[in-house]
């Protein structure tokens, strides 16, 4: 579903209409999207960048995606499981959470439910007394992934489907269990696929998730529930788009609500397949797909799937690996340091003019918590940075502070790549929202200094992030 279908009006609606769009918003919902402020959780969780989200379960040993809920739970027998590996692997490819499907659409569940016999304590695995949910929940702990868990809202097994009372009853019953068994949970993944027609309690549901896990970013689509936390991206190839806003506005009720894209690892795989190994993405899709997501301010959850001994695939585990190297190795080492000088103020300020910016070091330090605000009144501005000595780099990464909201919409970047004329400014990108992290890539330049001009904001200034670097020096 596309994603612009949930933004109405839309950004640039509001935005040509800049004078009247606050008042219209005020006066609709009582809301003003540039105040619209996220939860401490979700800034948290922004801040993991890279997620996984893993599809194990009878599909697995049935070479099936969607399973019609008949499998016999004795299919279910995965010889070698370690998810150890799995979250060793993950967390080699980056990740620093990981989002157990604890139940897919064909009910089956991965840990021993109370309210079904459709779950592994009817498989042969760990004789019957084994609990998938638990393994990994232990290995994220042990290994510094935060857990999370999604439930499939459709379910093709159990028989109280077709009742929506008596299937709010079951379901909710699970997500309690899910929720007061593996302790904190980072994210609820509530998954729209398939519910067509049904209606579920989902008051019942979030009431049941903010009493146990208050701290838990709910994720859904727009369209199928209001109030979750986090948004679905809208497609599962691995973008967002270049104008990503964190607040959404739906007929004028606005909510902080940022975008995860999900994509599995596997071209449009999410559970294993046998000799399926030529559907692995290539490190040069998933460097883009990093850059189509992370890069325009979005969440990136990759789809891992562990084969039929239980373990992530050789390849899979080696693909993540050399994911992981290349970011290290291109977002590891930023080119600005101490010997920058950064200096900020009006538009069009003249070679050594402007202010020097007293905290510079947050702003240079691209994993900095910490802030450069510009007077609040000031919706233009320029951040000059002059760097010692002439620096080669291909990519820029900015970030704004969003603790206050979101509020920067339209800026360019400059570089001054004449070292005789070093005030002759060439544009390097262009865009509209920065959010949580912008990086935006160009054939490699040798610069003197770099211009960032914010040139329209709809609230006060606030900057989390400017840096450089080399994605050819690996
Ligand atoms: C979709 C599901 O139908 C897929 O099987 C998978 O779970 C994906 C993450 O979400 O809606």
């Amino acid at each position: 579903m596309p994603l612009r279908s949930h933004l109405l009006p839309s950004r640039r609606t509001l935005l040509r209409s800049a004078p009247f769009a606050p008042v219209f918003a005020t006066a609709l919902s009582g809301q003003n999207f540039a105040d619209t402020k996220p939860k401490p959780q979700q800034l948290a969780w922004q801040d993991l960048e890279i997620g996984v989200l893993i599809h194990f379960g009878p599909n697995t040993f049935q070479d099936r995606e969607w399973g019609d809920g008949t499998a016999a739970p004795s299919v279910f027998d995965p010889k070698q499981l370690d998810a150890e590996q799995w979250v060793l692997a993950a967390k080699a490819g980056g990740a620093r959470y990981l989002v157990m499907v604890a139940k897919h659409h064909d009910g089956f569940c991965l840990w021993p439910s109370r309210h079904t016999d459709y779950s592994v304590k009817s498989s042969p695995w760990r004789g019957g007394k084994g609990d998938l949910v638990k393994e990994a929940e232990q290995a994220c702990r042990k290994h510094g992934l935060k857990f999370g868990i999604y439930l499939s809202p459709w379910d093709r097994h159990e028989p109280a489907y077709k009742d929506d009372a008596k299937y709010d009853d079951y379901y909710d019953n699970q997500m309690r269990e899910l929720c007061t068994r593996y302790g904190e949970l980072v994210e609820i993944w509530l998954d729209g696929a398939g519910s067509e027609g049904h209606r579920y309690d989902f008051d019942r549901y979030a009431r049941t998730i903010r009493t146990y896990q208050p701290n838990a970013n709910i994720f859904a689509d727009t369209g199928f529930l209001q109030y979750g936390d986090v948004r679905w991206v809208g497609n599962e190839d691995g973008y967002a788009s270049e104008e990503n806003w964190n607040v959404i506005d739906r007929l004028g009720y606005l909510r902080y609500r940022p975008v995860e894209a999900d994509t599995p690892l596997r071209k449009r795989h999410w559970f294993w397949h046998p000799n399926d190994e030529k559907s692995l993405k290539s490190l040069g899709e998933l460097a883009e797909t990093h850059l189509k997501t992370v890069g325009r301010g979005a969440q990136l959850v990759l789809g891992l799937a562990p084969d039929d001994r239980g373990l992530m695939p050789e390849s899979d585990a080696l693909r993540l690996k050399e994911f992981g190297a290349l970011l290290s190795d291109v977002y590891g080492k930023p080119l600005l340091g101490a010997n920058t000088i950064l200096r900020s103020g009006q538009p069009g300020f003249p070679a050594g003019g402007g202010q020097l910016m007293k905290d510079s070091s947050a702003v240079l330090d691209a994993d900095s918590t910490r802030q450069f605000a510009a007077p609040a009144s000031e919706r233009s501005l320029d951040v000059i940075a002059q760097f010692g000595e002439p620096l080669r780099f291909d990519r820029v990464l900015l970030r704004e502070w969003l603790g206050e909201g979101q509020t920067i919409a339209a800026y360019s970047v400059d570089a001054a790549t004449d070292a005789a004329s070093p005030s002759a400014w060439r544009e390097i990108a262009r865009g509209t929202t920065i959010g949580s992290k912008r990086i935006h890539v160009f054939p490699a330049i040798r610069a003197t200094a770099l211009r960032l001009r914010i040139q329209n904001s709809i609230g006060p200034v606030r900057l989390r992030g400017l840096q450089v670097y080399d994605g050819n020096s690996r």
